[in-house]
């Protein structure tokens, strides 16, 4: 299985996340990247590319002009306010929430970050736009590898994407390369796409960018949002809107859920992709599920991710894997690439 490796990913490094009224060092760290391929590199799972360049076209297909615009100039924006916010990163602090504007991008800096977020959680920093864009292209190449007849391909990109919409960020996540992923293969002509999103936190960005269409089956396992990141969408009776109702479904479970659990809802997410009649299958692979991580509750253990891996691979789809979260640094390494090998040799 090929990777394609985002090459720039340390360019993306936050120094501190709100949490609970004080600045704390960020969880999404570039280590968590350098693990992986160091365990990968040593198991030998195939070859590691960069990724190939796509042109804005690509990105546009998922976000909107006046966001992209926003993340590629914000940094220049923000260092223009005054030469000594350089050493800082950007931090959102105010939001439009019910009954404001949000047609209307203002002038003023703090309100436009506002306006394209939705935490104070996701630093964004003088390398992220850089970062962010070679990541997406990771995912687009990865996509374009299965196109070409590779049963499967792997892009190992940071920051992770699928809290990422159509035009904010949040939970880490500023452009949504699943979201880039599965909108291409749609493009190059596959008719029906699926998108399993099995990182700890409901994928957000994805299901809503998908909500309302019928091409794009939406699947996420995490966290009882009623507890859990991003605490606001995640239910199970998101079943999707008009054109796409049918076409989203939720397996929220609550907080200490262990394998057995786990296993038996990716069962049910998997013959729903099936009954749906996916041609290509395209896993937001977030490695936060893992017993040992710092900000989740599930308890999956390092082997469990060999049978992800087997279930996976079972589906016999084309299959587009895309890094997401995953904050147990030391393990992250073992833990993804397990599902690698599983899907491979399982
Ligand atoms: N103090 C992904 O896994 N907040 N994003 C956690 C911890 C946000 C996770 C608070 C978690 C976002 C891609
Ligand atoms: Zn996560």
């Amino acid at each position: 299985m090929i990777t394609f490796y985002n090459h720039l990913h340390a360019q993306h490094q936050g120094k501190v996340e709100m949490f609970r009224g004080a600045l704390v060092p960020c969880f999404e760290v570039p280590a968590r990247a350098d693990h992986v391929l160091a365990e990968l590199t040593h198991r030998q799972l195939g070859s590691v590319r960069q990724p190939h360049a796509f042109d804005d076209a690509a990105l546009l297909a998922v976000h909107s002009q006046r966001y992209l615009n926003f993340l590629a100039t914000a940094w220049d924006q923000w260092v223009a306010l005054d030469a000594a916010n350089a050493h800082k990163d950007i931090l959102p602090s105010v939001w439009p929430t019910r009954t404001f504007r949000t047609d209307i991008e203002p002038d003023n800096f703090a309100a436009k970050v506002g306006l394209y977020s939705y935490d104070a959680g996701s630093p964004f920093t003088a390398g992220t736009w850089v970062a962010a864009r070679a990541g997406a292209n990771c995912a687009l190449s990865a996509a374009q590898q299965v196109l070409s007849g590779d049963r499967a391909a792997f892009a190992l990109s940071r920051p992770p994407g699928h809290h990422a919409g159509a035009d904010f960020f949040g939970g880490y996540c500023f452009l949504n390369n699943a979201a880039l992923a599965a909108q291409y293969l749609r493009d190059a002509g596959m008719a029906k796409v699926a998108v399993l999103d099995i990182d700890y936190h409901h994928g957000n960005g994805t299901q809503a960018i998908f909500y309302d269409r019928p091409d794009v089956f939406f699947a996420s396992i995490h966290g009882d949002p009623r507890t859990e990141y991003p605490f606001y969408l995640g239910h199970a009776d998101e079943t999707g809107t008009g054109a796409g109702e049918g076409f989203n479904l939720n397996l929220p479970l609550p907080r200490g859920t262990g394998f057995h659990d786990w296993l038996r809802a990716l069962d049910t997410a998997l013959a729903r992709i099936l009954q749906f009649g996916a041609q290509a299958l395209v896993v937001s692979l977030g490695m936060d599920t893992f017993v040992g991580d710092p900000i989740s509750g599930f308890t999956l253990d390092s082997d469990d991710y060999l049978r992800v891996g087997k279930t996976l691979a079972a589906l016999g789809l084309p299959t587009v894997l895309v890094f997401e979260g995953g904050y147990a640094v030391a393990e992250v390494g073992v833990n993804a690439v397990n599902v690698l090998e599983g899907f491979l040799h399982g």
